[in-house]
């Protein structure tokens, strides 16, 4: 009997938390003394907190039917401000940021680091995407992006914030789901972790995540499609056409969430499009802390992030919160969307960028 339960107990510590796998990583920058371990290790302390929120939202939700539409709203007021706070505070906490660009917050937040090796990086976040569909307890994410600074010392600046997505140190999302996972990549892969609630841990649970080689599943918001660029609407077409060697018909999915639906695609095999529209000249999407993160995560899983024309990382970004419109997804089905974007709208490749504040 004693032999069973020591085999029991080995099996149960078999799993690799995400710190151990971060510290274990760590080693394949010579140069990094811990700083970015620590700071993805704050980014998952922060995420920890914001999910038992959400789950105690969900609760507040059933009550909420008792009360008005108030409360609904009060708690997803609540919790976007709520995670930006959690996470603002908690990366300020830790010291390893000297500056934070986030969705919920129209200026950089800047940190004065009292100790000179603190603070070498810069974070773009979305603390809460997708915070619209709480109340039909839809997934949501935490998006998140992380730069070296380019300033010296000090608080970090504007300008530390607008760099290249090829510039990224490490990028990832929380998606807060039937299970919460907390899905990343440094440059050398992508791998997601499943939390634990029972003992509030992040376990290795889908190492090195790839896009699979022939998705058939697009995600794309169809009601919009008589604004979509007419290379929007041929790949769409194309999708929908029949042809068995090519598993066409595709499968439309969309949840409106875009940590969801991206993290479905990676699994299933899918891309995901958010085009420029007579409505949304440059796209819905922001550069900085959806389109870069997403895009780096895609192109470390085998697939590829385009905006219809130029590889989303290369684009250099003029404001905090500008647009950009997003295809994602497997190579092949990205190529194919960009073939058709340069014949029947080549004029979209220079749409004017729409200022936008910050
Ligand atoms: P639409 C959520 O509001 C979000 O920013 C992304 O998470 C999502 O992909 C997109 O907007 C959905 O936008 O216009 O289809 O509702």
């Amino acid at each position: 009997m004693q032999h069973q339960n020591s085999h029991a107990m080995v099996t149960r510590y078999k799993i690799k938390t995400l710190t151990e796998f971060v510290i274990e990583n760590q080693s394949e920058y010579p140069h990094a003394k811990g700083a970015l371990t620590r700071l993805l290790n704050d980014i998952g302390t922060a995420a920890k907190i914001v999910n038992r929120e959400i789950n105690a939202a969900g609760l507040v939700d059933i009550l909420g039917t008792v009360g008005s539409t108030n409360v609904q709203g009060e708690t997803q007021k609540k919790l976007d401000v709520y995670a930006n706070d959690t996470f603002i505070t908690t990366l300020r906490g830790g010291g390893e940021c000297c500056a934070i660009a986030s969705e919920e917050n129209e200026k950089v937040i800047s940190f004065q680091n009292n100790i000179a090796e603190l603070g070498k990086y810069v974070v773009a976040i979305d603390p809460l995407d997708g915070s619209s569909n709480i109340e039909s307890n839809v997934s949501i994410g935490t998006i998140f992006s992380i730069y070296r600074r380019q300033s010296e010392m000090g608080p970090g600046t504007h300008e530390d914030l607008l760099q290249p997505g090829v510039n990224q140190v490490a990028a990832g999302y929380v998606i807060y789901g039937s299970s919460t996972m907390l899905v990343y990549t440094t440059g050398k892969g992508v791998n997601g972790f499943t939390l634990d609630p029972s003992v509030g841990i992040f376990c290795l649970s889908h190492p090195n995540m790839k896009f699979p080689d022939n998705g058939n599943i697009y995600s794309v918001n169809e009601g919009y499609h008589v604004y979509f660029p007419e290379g929007v609407k041929r790949y769409i077409k194309y999708l929908q056409e029949e042809d068995p060697c090519t598993r066409r018909p595709y499968t439309s999915r969309y949840i409106g969430s875009l940590v969801a639906d991206f993290h479905r695609n990676l699994i299933r095999g899918g891309i995901f499009l958010y085009p420029a529209t007579r409505k949304a000249p440059n796209g819905k999407l922001r550069m900085l802390y959806e389109c870069n993160p997403i895009a780096f995560l895609a192109e470390q899983a085998g697939g590829k992030a385009s905006n219809g024309f130029e590889r989303i990382l290369e684009i250099q970004p003029k404001t905090l919160h500008q647009r950009a419109p997003l295809f994602t997804g497997p190579k092949k089905m990205v190529e194919k969307v960009e073939e058709l974007m340069r014949i029947h709208s080549p004029e979209v490749k220079d749409t004017p960028l729409v200022e936008e504040e910050g």
